[in-house]
C-alpha cells in the first residue's frame, strides 16, 4: 500500500481548515482511512515547535530551520508511517507553505528552502495539492485581528508576496497543484476537492476502515 498525500495550502484565513476538515468527514464515510495533520504541528515535539513559531522573536533564517525540524518530525513519525499502511493523508500546510513565506516572502530564495525541504522530508512529495487562491486582505479579514499570531501579522506586502510564491509553485509544480478560487462557498470547494481526491485515487489500493479492524 502506498496511501494518499494531499496537502492544502493558501493564504491565511484561505479556508484550509475548514475544508480539511469537511474533506476527512467525506472520506471516513466512505470507509477510508484517514489521517490528519498539520504544519507546523503533528505529534508533540512539533507541536511544541510552533508554539515556539508563531509567538517568540525568531530570525529568518531561524525561523525556517524550525519550520523544517518540524516538518521532519512529522513526515518521519507520522505522514510516512500513515501513507505505507495505505491511508489518505491530509495535511494543513506542507512543503510550499516554506517555499511561499520563507523563501519568496521572507526572501530567503527558492531554492535553497526548495532543497532544504528535500532534505527534511527525504523527498517526500504530495500526489495532491490545493491551493486555496484568495487575496490576502481577505483571508486576513477572516480571521478576527486580536487573534492575529506572530505571522499573521506582518503587513500586506508580505501576505501578498506570500501569494504570488504560492501561485510560481503551482505553476512550476502543474502536475501536482490544483487552484481553486477561496471566495466560492465552502459547499462548492469541497464537491470540487472530493471529485478530484478520487479521480487520483481510482486505481490505488487505499485501506478501508473494515480491513484495519480485521
Ligand atoms: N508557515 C507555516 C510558514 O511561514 N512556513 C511554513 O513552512 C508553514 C508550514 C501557521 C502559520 O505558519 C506559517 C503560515 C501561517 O502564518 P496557522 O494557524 O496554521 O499558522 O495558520 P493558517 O494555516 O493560515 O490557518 P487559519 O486558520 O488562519 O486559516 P485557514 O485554515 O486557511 O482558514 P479556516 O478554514 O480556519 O477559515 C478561516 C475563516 O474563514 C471562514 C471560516 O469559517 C473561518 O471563520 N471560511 C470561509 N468564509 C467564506 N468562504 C469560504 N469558502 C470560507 N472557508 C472558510
Amino acid at each position: 500500500m502506498t496511501g494518499l498525500f494531499v496537502t492544502f495550502e493558501g493564504v491565511e484565513g484561505a479556508g484550509k481548515t475548514t475544508q480539511v476538515a469537511r474533506l476527512r468527514d467525506a472520506l471516513e464515510r466512505d470507509g477510508y482511512c484517514v489521517t490528519v495533520t498539520r504544519e507546523p504541528g503533528g505529534d508533540t515535539l512539533a507541536e511544541g515547535v510552533r508554539a515556539l513559531l508563531l509567538c517568540g522573536d525568531v530570525t529568518p533564517r531561524a525561523e525556517l530551520l524550525l519550520f523544517l525540524a518540524a516538518r521532519a518530525q512529522n513526515t518521519e513519525r507520522i505522514i510516512r508511517p500513515c501513507l505505507a499502511q495505505g491511508h489518505i493523508v491530509l495535511c494543513d500546510r506542507f512543503i510550499d507553505s516554506s517555499v511561499a513565506y520563507q523563501g519568496v516572502a521572507r526572501g530567503l530564495g527558492r531554492d535553497v528552502v526548495a532543497r532544504l525541504n528535500a532534505f527534511a522530508t527525504a523527498h517526500l512529495t504530495p500526489d495532491i495539492t490545493f491551493l486555496l487562491d484568495l487575496p490576502p486582505e481577505q483571508g486576513l479579514l477572516r480571521i478576527r485581528q486580536e487573534q492575529h499570531d506572530r505571522i499573521e501579522a506582518e503587513g500586506l506586502d508580505f501576505h501578498i508576496r506570500v501569494r504570488e510564491g504560492f501561485l510560481a509553485e503551482a505553476q512550476k509544480n502543474s502536475h501536482r497543484f490544483r487552484i481553486l478560487d477561496a471566495n466560492l462557498p465552502p459547499d462548492a470547494l469541497h464537491r470540487e476537492i472530493l471529485q478530484h481526491v478520487y479521480r487520483v485515487a481510482t486505481g490505488r489500493h487505499l485501506r478501508r476502515r473494515e480491513e484495519s479492524e480485521i
